[in-house]
């Protein structure tokens, strides 16, 4: 199997009014991902274990296994972007009611979500990942992971909503400022819709 890079659902440009401008999908969506997905086939091609493996299989058998780490960043990152292409949304930061009264369910208001995912995001330190999860006994929580690691990979739930805190992800944009780049995703950015679609 040869993975490929999925194209946007919206336009390079359709994001820059609510703050992620052509010049940062360009070089993360076209470059960066595309290197992650290139760096994944030659993997692929080079280890016969791998392949006819879904993405998520892959994921799932490289986790963990010190052998396979190189195998792993390439498949955690290449299934973590498609993922987060979907989190955002030229129409983004409306939250739909069912994800409403979950998230009020879970965290006792929209902006107690807000504040821990802002937590999660900004103290991961380094490389990595803020994600709203669905937990295994229904109820959402928040999580970060270095990396490439992704809470499919970890088992500790299904993923509702990924933010890249890398610096490719915001520094364009925001420069240093990663918190304003997670407040300005969860209010403008964030496809909620795609978060909801996502609930068990
Ligand atoms: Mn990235």
């Amino acid at each position: 199997m040869t993975f490929e890079l999925p194209a946007l659902s919206y336009s390079h440009s359709a994001l820059a009014e609510r703050g992620m401008s052509q010049e940062t999908l360009e070089l993360h969506h076209d470059k960066h991902h595309q290197a992650y997905v290139t760096a994944l086939n030659g993997f692929v091609e080079g280890n016969a274990a791998l392949q006819g493996k879904t993405l998520e299989e892959i994921n799932a058998l490289s986790y963990g296994d010190e052998a396979l780490a190189g195998v792993f960043n390439q498949a955690g990152q290449h299934w973590n972007h498609i993922h987060f292409w979907n989190a955002l949304s030229p129409n983004g930061g409306g939250i739909p009611g069912t994800l409403e009264a979950k998230l009020t369910e879970s965290f006792g208001s929209v902006e107690e979500f807000k504040a821990a995912f802002k937590t999660a995001a900004t103290t991961q330190f380094g490389s990595g990942w803020a994600w709203l999860i669905q937990k295994a006994d229904g109820s959402l929580g928040v999580t970060k992971t270095p990396n490439g690691v992704n809470p499919l990979a970890t088992g500790e739930g299904t993923a509702l909503l990924g933010l890249d805190v890398w610096e490719h992800s915001y520094y364009v944009d925001f420069r240093n400022r990663r918190p304003d780049y997670v407040t300005n995703f969860l209010d403008s950015l964030a496809n909620y819709e795609f978060a909801e679609s996502n609930l068990a």
